[in-house]
């Protein structure tokens, strides 16, 4: 199923716009809801190259509640897509300010929404998982107990928009990410970008299924596990020797990030989503390597 967007008029805010997944989110939002009706905003000042399509652009911080209000009501906005985050690995050098961003962020955002009464579309990700849950084919309703403060505090984005959904009727959608691969935005601090996921397949391919246009009774849920593709590092670099370059080699020196990774699951079950709004991946790796060297290569070279 792909629901074509610009069927609903939206009038929709990002946070975290000038991020990996806001850079190119946004432009695909102005392409199927025109440029005027997208506000991206972030805390810092976007450079010309941040957006392919120009629209306005909005400061916002998504701790401070009162700037937040202020971009709703100005804007009349009815969508939230709540993007500012730090990410893992950079939140386990200032755990303080992932704290702050990651859990006032999502608090505010949604303390407005049962107000003002918009749909608020916050990613999760793998990193919700923790050593104890189920390596292999992760289910949606498992053992959370993630041991980055990332992953905590998107524990909470999910259970506290769920918890806002019950009891407030807040129309709260969330997706667990895998690593992403993007060849617009640089990666900001995340611990892996080995994967290509949802937002990244819209933007390339141009068709996807929009979470956020599912009617509600489709949902049986509030969060849901997505997934494109598992592979390795080797298994990456033997697709780049396939794909585009017989003599590439590659040499492994982890880091912090990977006793990261580690803790997260290796494959994630994500049918409950392909059942409930046929969510279906369009990329596998070869797929994804051409495509990236096709959009880098014109950049690097
Ligand atoms: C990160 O590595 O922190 C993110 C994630 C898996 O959510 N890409």
């Amino acid at each position: 199923m792909s629901i074509k967007p610009a069927q609903t008029q939206k009038r929709i805010l990002v946070t975290g716009s000038l991020g990996q997944i806001g850079t190119e989110l946004v432009s695909r939002l102005r392409k199927a809801y025109g440029p005027e009706n997208v506000i991206a905003s972030d805390i810092k000042k976007p450079s010309k190259n941040h957006f392919s399509i120009d629209g306005p652009f909005e400061y916002g911080d998504v701790t401070n509640i009162d700037t937040l209000a202020q971009l709703i009501v100005k804007h009349n906005i009815d969508t939230v897509f709540h993007l500012a985050t730090v990410l893992s690995a950079l939140g386990e050098k200032m755990p303080d300010v992932a704290l702050k961003v990651n859990a006032t962020g999502i608090q505010n955002v949604l303390e407005l929404s049962k107000s003002h009464k918009f749909q608020v579309i916050a990613p999760s990700t793998i990193a919700a998982f923790g050593p104890q849950t189920p390596k292999e084919q992760t289910p949606d309703i498992t053992v959370q107990r993630p041991t980055t403060i990332y992953g905590v505090t998107k524990v909470y984005t999910e259970l506290l928009g769920e918890y806002y959904q019950k009891r407030f009727g807040v129309d709260f959608r969330s997706l667990r990410l895998p690593g992403i691969i993007s060849s617009e935005a640089l990666p900001g601090g995340g611990t892996t970008d080995y994967a290509i996921e949802i937002f990244y397949e819209a933007l390339t391919k141009g068709q996807y299924t929009y979470l956020s246009e599912v009617p509600e009774n489709r949902l049986s849920q509030r969060t849901y596990n997505i997934t494109a593709m598992s592979f390795t590092p080797k298994e990456l670099a033997d697709s780049i020797r396939k794909v585009k370059m017989p003599r590439f080699s590659i040499s492994y020196n982890p880091d912090f990030r990977q006793k990261i990774a580690d803790t997260w699951p290796k494959s994630i079950d994500d049918s409950i989503a392909r059942r409930d709004w046929k969510w279906r991946p369009d990329y596998a790796l070869d797929e994804m390597v051409k495509d990236m060297f096709e959009k880098l290569e014109p950049k690097v070279k």
